[in-house]
């Protein structure tokens, strides 16, 4: 159970905030950093299922998930796999996906492009490291400045319309990482790095942050990052 005192909801409070969520994954942030912090963002308890590597290794929950891998999450009886699914399925759940059906098609088109950003970083984290460091550090404001473009125009601070939605998340998350593998990242980006700052210091996330449970989780798998 993520574990953070002002995240904790008292007994007693609706059961729209006691969420049954639960989430089996790796002790890694990995792809679920932005799953929590918008369940943190939302007041939602999770209840998390650490499973270990030597564990996965044994077979027997690799061959249980669908597409054989972690993140698995539970809603009461629904079962997802896949985290995309998951950060839109509770952007549906708790007002993070737009208010109409062409805000909803922006902020997928939006999440599509994190997630195009995302599958670059981990090829980096997991094949390239050693010899891919330096060019894809160097490359990287190509991929930022899309970003930084929309933010920009944005009246709102966030991706689409006037809330934050769960590719914000999405998109936050990644940049945290970002400013851990390449220091100077968003120095040449300061609509990101107003952006990056903004939510941060949004109070439930402040808190997941400083959260010991949430920090002392590795970024990666292969301790790399
Ligand atoms: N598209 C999937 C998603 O978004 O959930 C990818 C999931 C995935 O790559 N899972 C990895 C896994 O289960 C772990 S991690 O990369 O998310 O940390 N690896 C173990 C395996 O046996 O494939």
């Amino acid at each position: 159970m993520l574990n953070c005192s002002r995240m904790q909801k008292k007994t007693g409070q609706s059961s729209k905030q006691m969420a049954p969520y639960t989430l089996t994954y790796f002790p890694v942030k990995g792809r679920c950093g932005a799953l929590k912090m918008m369940l943190a963002d939302n007041e939602q308890q999770l209840k998390e299922n650490m499973v270990s590597i030597e564990e996965w290794m044994k077979g027997d929950m690799k061959g249980s998930c669908l597409f054989g891998q972690l993140p698995k999450f539970e809603d009461g009886d629904l079962v997802l796999y896949q985290s995309n699914a998951m950060l839109r399925h509770l952007g549906r759940k708790h007002g993070a996906y737009g208010k109409n059906d062409c805000e909803a098609s922006l902020i997928d088109m939006m999440n599509d492009a994190v997630e195009d950003l995302r599958l670059k970083y981990i090829k980096l984290i997991y094949q390239e490291y050693e010899t891919g460091k330096e060019a894809y550090c160097k490359d990287l404001p190509n991929h930022l400045k899309p970003f930084e473009s929309v933010l920009s125009k944005s009246k709102s601070g966030f991706l689409v319309g006037d809330q934050i939605s769960f590719a914000d998340y999405n998109l936050f998350d990644l940049l945290l990482n970002h400013k851990v593998l390449c220091s100077a990242s968003l120095d040449s980006f300061p609509t990101l790095k107003s952006y990056v700052d903004k939510i941060a210091a949004r109070p439930k996330i402040k808190a997941l942050l400083e959260c010991e449970n949430f920090k002392k989780l590795p970024i990666n798998g292969n301790g790399k990052q």
